[in-house]
């Protein structure tokens, strides 16, 4: 390609740089809750991944690579270098999952380094903008904000650089079909596809529709016949598709000559959820053992990287950031510490032993905490502790356990090594304060007024709610309601933040069954409107009225929805808040 040849000179937003060749493509595929074991290449069987097993006989396969328990603290490590916690992110849902304005992401890094950024699949680091995508350094990105959608084959609640589009086809085709696109479009620039498929992520859909039954019905019974539960064939055929469109990928860098330009990295965002096959390791998904935590990471890049190559030092998902700025030439920001270590040195060799002398982790949805979910390891031991949600920890339930011996966890050997748990105890909770250390854990403030974003949904799960009988109830994000409304002053709040004073026109999504009604109030500052709505035809049928304007200044303060009066079952099911700039209407 004629960009590894010659000197280039690249616009960007931060404006002109000059760079020199041999600045790689990066093609960066992640999926979604496919655990180390699903792949044919770790003995399993029963699975079809042929193209993701060559993947690894072509590049190099980091066999003790760790992602965080769940999809988004993996994902704030990935795009920043940086443990989530540092980021403000916190949780994968409630407004929790938001990477914090102050971050610095690979993207951004790398546009201003000449790339062309795309986006394609799950992003899932903040709904609003300007935490989006295309707000955080992607030219392009087409996808789904939330941790999951609800339909695969007529993917719901997709976007486009900001913009809610509708869009057909199986989604993990479709994704993949986009970053294709993307990369045909790239030409004379080197670029960065990140394809974060939403796949295996429940719900397990596999060919829906009318046309796409067929295909489905194929792949699930082909894994029924291999002895699999009806769950397990369902994943197992998700990923059957994803093996196959990784195929389609890389033909296409073939057919394009890119592929020896192209460094091509897959790995998945955190244990897997399949329980069919476990390569003998302990947990899925959530756990801090070695089945939540341990994930593929298998890197190629031909005549740079030995085919073959297998590192066995310990590594993280935040070693990417520095690993992506190191293959194109670009300085770790200054500003801000980077907890990732650049994985070139192990992927040139082939081949390593150490890397990280300790990996860290924590996962509780609420709130950041050091004691009840958490794990430290380093190359041979791994002290842990994990008690189910809710319930509090003790020594007691620690374990350690001496993962070279030991990689499936199964015998707890504290009681031999009493040192050894008291230095991996004592680094854990000195890291636990650094990477907490000033942050504060809540729901951004939705930002309202921004130019990307001329109508904001409020969204019922950042809610704060209070009143015996209101709850939140969760249906996959866009059909989410807060309901059960039935007392003079039971509320929802929430924090938002005007970037733009002004009037705003307010409108709300609800469903109203005619056994019930009343009205609702809704209050921003010190200016409320209010509306008694009409019945709709089940309380599970959503309609969305304008309910009136109110001024709101510029800079943060809360919106207020409070029962002034209600009657019968309840007042009403609230799917969500819509806030509009009154000046922004003429540009609908
Ligand atoms: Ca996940």
């Amino acid at each position: 390609m004629l960009f590894r040849c010659a000197i280039l000179v690249a616009c960007s937003c931060w404006g002109v740089h000059v760079h020199a060749a041999e600045q790689p493509n990066i093609l960066f595929i992640l999926t979604d809750d496919q655990g180390w074991w699903d792949l044919g290449m770790r003995g399993n069987t029963d699975i079809d991944t042929p193209v993701i097993d060559q993947l690894s006989r072509d590049g190099v396969d980091l066999t003790r690579f760790y992602a965080a328990p769940v999809c988004a603290p993996t994902r704030a490590g990935l795009m920043t270098g940086r443990y989530c916690f540092r980021t403000g992110l916190y949780n994968t849902r409630f407004g929790g999952d938001t990477l914090g304005s102050g971050e610095t992401t690979i993207a951004e890094v790398l546009k201003k380094a000449g790339y062309r950024t795309g986006c394609f699949g799950k992003w899932h680091l903040g709904k609003y903008a300007p935490y989006q995508p295309h707000n955080r350094g992607f030219d392009e990105f087409l996808g789904h904000y939330h941790g999951h959608i609800d339909e695969y084959d007529y993917p719901d609640q997709i976007v486009h650089n900001g913009k809610p589009v509708e869009a057909r086809r199986y989604v993990t085709d479709l994704f993949t079909d986009a970053a294709i696109e993307f990369i045909e479009g790239a030409k004379d620039r080197p670029w960065f596809c990140y394809l974060a498929l939403n796949a295996p992520h429940s719900p397990w859909v596999v060919g829906t529709s009318h046309d796409g039954q067929a295909r489905g019905d194929l792949l699930i019974n082909k894994y029924l016949k291999r002895g699999l539960v009806l769950r397990e064939a369902r994943i197992y055929a998700m990923i059957d598709i994803i093996d196959q469109n990784v195929g389609r990928l890389l033909k296409r860098l073939d057919e394009l000559d890119l592929a020896d330009d192209t460094v091509v990295v897959f790995m998945t965002d955190n244990g897997g959820v399949s329980k069919h096959f476990k390569a003998g390791l302990k947990g899925n998904k959530g756990s801090i053992y070695e089945g939540g935590v341990r994930v593929p990471l298998l890197v190629r890049w031909p005549d740079h990287f030995p085919a073959g190559g297998v590192v066995a030092a310990q590594c993280s998902h935040v070693d990417l950031f520095p690993t992506f700025c190191e293959l194109a030439g670009q300085a770790l920001p200054a500003d801000l510490k980077i907890d990732g270590i650049s994985l070139a040195p192990l992927l040139k060799a082939g081949a390593g032993q150490r890397h990280h002398e300790y990996v860290y982790h924590a996962w509780d949805r609420y709130h950041p905490n050091p004691n009840n979910r958490w794990a430290i390891s380093d190359q041979r031991w791994k002290l842990a502790c994990q008690v189910r949600t809710g319930e509090q920890a003790t020594q007691q339930n620690w374990r350690l356990y001496d993962l070279a011996n030991d990689p499936g966890e199964k015998n707890n050997v504290l009681g031999k090594h009493p040192q050894i748990v008291k230095r991996l105890r004592t680094e854990f909770l000195r890291w636990f304060r650094e990477v907490t250390d000033g942050v504060k854990y809540q729901p951004a403030p939705i930002p309202i007024g921004h130019p990307d974003e001329r109508l904001v949904e409020i969204q019922p799960s950042w809610a704060t709610w209070r009143g015996k009988n209101i709850e939140y109830v969760f249906r996959g994000y866009d059909w989410d309601t807060i309901q059960g409304w039935r007392e003079p002053g039971e509320s929802a709040s929430w924090r938002i933040d005007a970037l733009r004073g002004g009037e705003y026109e307010v409108a709300i999504s609800y469903g109203r069954s005619a056994r019930g009604g009343g009205t609702l109030k809704i209050a921003v500052g010190d200016q409320a409107v209010e509306t008694s709505p009409p019945a709709t035809p089940t309380a599970d049928v959503f309609t969305r009225i304008v309910i009136g304007r109110v001024s709101i200044p510029r800079g943060a303060t809360t919106l207020k929805a409070e029962v002034v009066k209600a009657h019968g079952v309840e007042l009403m099911r609230l799917n969500g808040v819509f806030l509009r700039r009154v000046g922004d209407l003429k540009d609908r």
